[in-house]
């Protein structure tokens, strides 16, 4: 699993071949995302929930993404020292992806790490994001299951937060209830809420308050994830088009501009485009128009496309 992922992560051209192999055995593992901003106690919580869920003898893989630092960065290292309990455990695989220096994209690199456990037979794949970029917001949204963790105490509360991590939330997590403030977090996400309509019988996102270093509440946040996964096999199949579909598009969306920038044009010339452009020699629309006009020409974009390529 490592070394595969490890090939994903490194040649942008490997990862094609290796999802086309294993993609047929995969499909059955059940994805939580986790999202909150930096310092939420994520990771201290994806520590206890990897606990429950071996309890009800889930297999586990994690994949946490790192907001800032590269491989050797302290923060990959501070994940690891927080799971560490797990490290004995042969049926527990973490690993920490860091977001820069991925040729294809941060959510297609963890899209296809996820693809790797799941493969390799995990029942459960724990994505843990900082909710702070589209792509990261990207890799939640799509998950099976999306987790937002918020703490007590953070400014304006749920104002501060970015309204695209409010709608993706299927459970909220109140964590750090040991401080001051939590109840005034939950009052604040319920009134959030309360703005938002939902359809009888449909599913209102509650709000659990853990304290993921003492472990409190956290049985409580095991218990909700699995009354959601057990609730609609409807809901899971939606997610599972949902997620395929941004795939599907994300990849053609970054195949396309490969094929335009490394193959049909020539060097430097979409940075050409876009000088003339703002010297108002040419309109974007009509550049694009060009471009397009040019990639459907038969035989065009002989050219070798460079590395990158997938
Ligand atoms: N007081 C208190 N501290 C907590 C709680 N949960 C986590 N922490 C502490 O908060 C700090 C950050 O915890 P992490 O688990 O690394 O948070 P994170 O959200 O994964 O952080 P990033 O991945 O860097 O965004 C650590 O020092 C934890 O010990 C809690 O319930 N109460
Ligand atoms: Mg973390």
């Amino acid at each position: 699993m490592a070394r595969a992922i490890s090939l994903i992560e490194d040649e942008a051209g490997a990862a094609a071949g290796l999802v086309r192999d294993i993609f047929p055995h995969t499909g059955k593992t059940y994805l939580v995302g986790i999202t909150g901003p930096p310092g939420a106690g994520k990771s201290t919580l994806v520590d206890r929930l990897v606990s429950e869920t071996r309890k009800a003898n889930e297999t586990l893989g994690v994949i946490a993404v790192d907001p800032t630092s590269p491989f050797t960065g302290g923060a990959i290292l501070g994940d690891r020292l927080r799971m560490q309990a797990h490290a004995q455990d042969d049926q527990v695989f973490i690993r920490s992806m860091a977001t820069r220096g991925h040729m294809g994209g941060l959510a297609r690199a963890t899209s296809d790490a996820a693809l790797v456990l799941d493969a390799a037979g995990k029942s459960l794949v724990i994505i843990e994001t900082v909710g702070v970029g589209q792509d990261e917001v990207d890799i939640v949204r799509t998950a099976d299951i999306s987790v937002v963790v918020l703490v007590p105490g953070t400014g304006d509360d749920v104002q501060a937060l970015k309204a695209g991590i409010m709608e993706i939330a299927d459970i909220f997590v109140v964590n750090k209830c040991d401080r001051d403030g939590a109840d005034r977090m939950v009052t604040s996400i319920e009134s959030n809420l309360a703005l938002q309509s939902v359809a009888e019988g449909e599913w209102r996102p509650p709000i659990v308050k853990t304290e993921a270093t003492t472990g409190k509440g956290v049985t409580e946040l095991w218990q909700t994830i699995e009354a959601f996964r057990a609730r609609s096999e409807g809901t899971r199949v939606k997610r599972l088009k949902a997620r395929n579909e941004f795939r599907l598009r994300d990849l053609l969306t970054h195949r396309f501009m490969e094929h335009v920038e490394q193959g049909l044009l020539g060097k430097g010339e979409f940075d050409g485009l876009v000088d003339r452009i703002a010297k108002r020699e040419v309109d974007p629309y009509t550049a694009a128009s060009d471009i397009l006009a040019r990639a459907l020409q038969p035989g065009a974009g002989s050219r070798e496309p460079g590395a990158g390529n997938h």
